[in-house]
């Protein structure tokens, strides 16, 4: 039996776009970019040879054109995990679901989804303005445990090692963490060699969540170093970020190809902060143009 999703479900405005992104079915492309800031999106856009829709609701901006042939959708996040969940579930109902009956359609459309972004960078090859492509994401963000599968399409062990190696128990920054690959080919063909392939921490915050302690005390002090000695199979943690986590692990369970690429405008190890990188971002934006 095909499933139904009621008008509760799936909300649908009466324009006929999707509820939080007020896109239509037919503006979605199969390749699309994702972007925390709303004003990346006109960078990116910049590049098109043509545009086709643009429209903005919330921290949701989305245009749709066209890049050397290729048709591509670029989509701001905004910030957070949770965000990513309704960016995704949208995005997957504009391109699995009909829109006129509200039923699954019989064949999967795939998209492939590379997020642009920037992040923390923990080791000390990720100086500020290194590019690091996500092979894996581990999620403090908790987003993935309240889908079921979650065990299916998560590296168990990794998640195992990295909790007993933190000494985490009881509600102590309890972020029941889950690890998630990346699309292996997508990264071959996002991150060449001019990317760190990195193992990316996606925090459910900014400053506690990613060790970083201002006027209030953490929890756990000596979080970050432990988080840069954690070695596991010969991976260690590259970067801090707050998307990558939920993007890989709902793209996995939907069928989807996806990765994160970050350009490092902080290195926490050697406290070193970039607060002009909006001008040098661009050369991540045109490597991912050309390679999606
Ligand atoms: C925090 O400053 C934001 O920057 C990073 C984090 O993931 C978080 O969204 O990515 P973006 O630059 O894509 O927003
Ligand atoms: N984005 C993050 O989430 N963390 C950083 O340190 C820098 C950018």
């Amino acid at each position: 039996m095909k499933k139904y999703f009621a008008s509760s479900e799936l909300i649908i405005n009466e324009d006929g776009s999707v509820f939080h992104l007020h896109v239509k079915p037919e503006w979605l492309a199969d390749k699309v970019i994702l972007v925390g800031d709303p004003g990346r999106v006109a960078m990116v856009a910049s590049h098109f040879e043509n545009k086709e829709c643009e429209v903005e609701s919330r921290e949701f901006k989305t245009i749709t054109g066209t890049y050397q042939g290729k048709r591509i959708t670029v989509i701001s996040t905004g910030i957070g995990c949770d965000n990513i969940d309704i960016v995704m579930n949208e995005l997957d109902a504009l391109a699995n679901i009909d829109f006129q009956t509200r039923e699954e359609k019989p064949q999967l459309r795939q998209l492939e989804l590379v997020r642009i972004g920037t992040c923390g960078g923990l080791q000390p090859y990720t100086p500020v303005g290194t590019f690091v492509c996500s092979a894996k994401s581990i999620g403090f963000d908790g987003l993935l445990n309240f889908y079921a599968g979650r065990n299916s399409v998560c590296d168990l062990p990794f998640e195992r090692a990295f909790l007993n190696h933190m000494g985490w128990a009881g509600n102590m920054c309890a972020p029941a963490p889950y690890v998630i690959d990346a699309d292996t080919e997508l990264i071959d063909r996002i991150a060449q060699d001019d990317m760190v392939r990195g193992v990316t921490i996606a925090a459910g915050g900014f400053f506690g969540p990613q060790g970083r302690e201002l006027r209030i005390p953490l929890a756990d002090p000596n979080q970050n170093e432990k988080i840069e000695k954690f070695e596991y199979n010969g991976y260690r943690i590259t970067n801090f970020e707050m998307e990558s986590s939920a993007l890989a692990g709902l793209s996995s369970l939907m069928g989807h190809k996806a990765t994160t690429v970050c350009m490092v405008i902080a290195n926490r190890l050697i406290k070193e902060a970039n607060t002009g990188y909006k001008n040098t971002i661009d050369t991540l934006i045109r490597k991912v143009l050309d390679r999606i």
